[in-house]
């Protein structure tokens, strides 16, 4: 019997769960400025992922997802993309969105159900977050065929969680990008859980990245905690698409060291030895140890680093309490550029409920 093809999955990692190095660094991220900024974005991130959750406990924001543990994903997505690229996210991105021209405002604004904070001001490109599980993959592919129909040189850049690849959405985007040979990179946060559903419970294949594959897609797992990997592996793949013009599909390997969103209870259901184990490896200890092996970086920095993205965060907060609230019935007005008349009815219909209300 003759073998088609072996069907081995490469997986990368840089920084072991102590922060030491496995293997040196290609020569740009050999950089104390680049090394020191991504740090930053993991804390910013952590750090907004906390306010965000005490403003919908005290009932200022509706409901909010966070990406607790895994924001070395989004960290390194943002770095690695060029501006002209375009990233189609889902509701656990905002440490790329926040590199990408949105305000922490917007994003409060969406959680807090106000459709403005989905009208980027900075941000002209990207797609708003996506909550329906994969249908922004079917989306992605419209904008990595455009890309391509305009000869353009830039790739459309997708997310979505392990849950998403049982979507039938997720095989036919697959399947059509590798088959129209389109700019498109999928970038798929394994975190193990959909909602309550463990991963073995969600699919039967040995990874995630083996679905591509079958697709013809050729693809790699990363460590999703390392985000020196996630960055080199990012960077890579981004430019073989450009230079290919063929998608690629990077499994970050990671774990949701909090709940699936406010509405949840985790513990419920969650095994609390293996959470703790998944804590040692989270990716802001890994890549502190890093920095600090590296000898530029000080208790003293890192308390000046929190204190200054914590403010940075509150300021946001107050210009987001601040903000005049939207017009009644406004979120009415953002799918069509005239609304049917079915829907003016009911836009109508509910403005004058509202003053009956009053
Ligand atoms: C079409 C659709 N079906 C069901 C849901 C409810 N839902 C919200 S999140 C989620 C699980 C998603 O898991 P995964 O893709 O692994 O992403 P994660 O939340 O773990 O990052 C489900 C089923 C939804 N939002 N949209
Ligand atoms: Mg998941």
């Amino acid at each position: 019997m003759n073998t088609q093809q072996n069907l081995n999955i490469e997986f990368s990692q840089y920084l072991d769960i102590n922060g030491t190095l496995l293997k040196p660094l290609p020569a740009t991220l050999d950089n104390e400025e680049l090394l020191i900024a991504l740090y930053r974005l993991l804390v910013l991130t952590r750090l907004f992922d906390e306010t965000a959750v005490n403003l919908q406990r005290t009932g200022i924001i509706g409901t909010y997802a966070q990406s607790k543990g895994q924001e070395a994903i989004g960290t390194a997505i943002g770095r690695a993309m060029l501006a002209d690229d375009v990233f189609i996210p889902y509701y656990r991105d905002i440490a790329t969105q926040i590199q990408r021209g949105v305000s922490f405002e917007e994003i409060l604004q969406y959680w807090g159900g106000d459709e403005r904070g989905s009208n980027f001001a900075d941000q002209p490109n990207d797609f708003s977050l996506c909550v329906p599980i994969a249908t922004q993959l079917c989306h992605a592919i419209g904008v990595a065929f455009a890309l391509k129909f305009q000869s353009k040189r830039n790739v459309a850049v997708v997310t979505c969680g392990d849950g998403a690849t049982s979507k039938g959405d997720f095989y036919e985007s697959l399947n059509m990008a590798a088959a129209m040979h389109l700019p498109a990179l999928f970038i798929i946060n394994n975190n193990q859980w959909a909602i309550s559903v463990p991963l073995h419970q969600q699919t039967a294949s040995k990874t995630i990245a083996h679905k591509a594959i079958g697709a013809g897609i050729p693809a790699i797992q990363v460590d999703g905690n390392d985000v020196l990997a996630m960055l080199i592996n990012i960077s890579k793949a981004l430019e073989q698409i450009r230079q290919s013009g063929k998608p690629f599909l990077i499994e970050a390997i990671t774990y949701r060291i909090c709940d699936h969103t406010t509405a949840d209870d985790a513990s419920r259901y969650m095994d609390a030895d293996v959470l703790q184990e998944a804590i040692k490896k989270e990716p802001l200890i890994r890549h502190k140890r890093f920095l600090s092996t590296q000898h530029f970086w000080t208790e003293e920095k890192d308390k000046a680093l929190y204190h200054d993205c914590q403010q940075q965060i509150d300021e946001a907060v107050d210009r987001y309490q601040n903000f005049p609230p939207q017009a009644a019935g406004d979120f009415f007005d953002y799918m069509y550029e005239q609304l049917p008349a079915d829907l003016l009815e009911q836009k109508q219909g509910f403005i004058q409920g509202l003053k009956h209300h009053e």
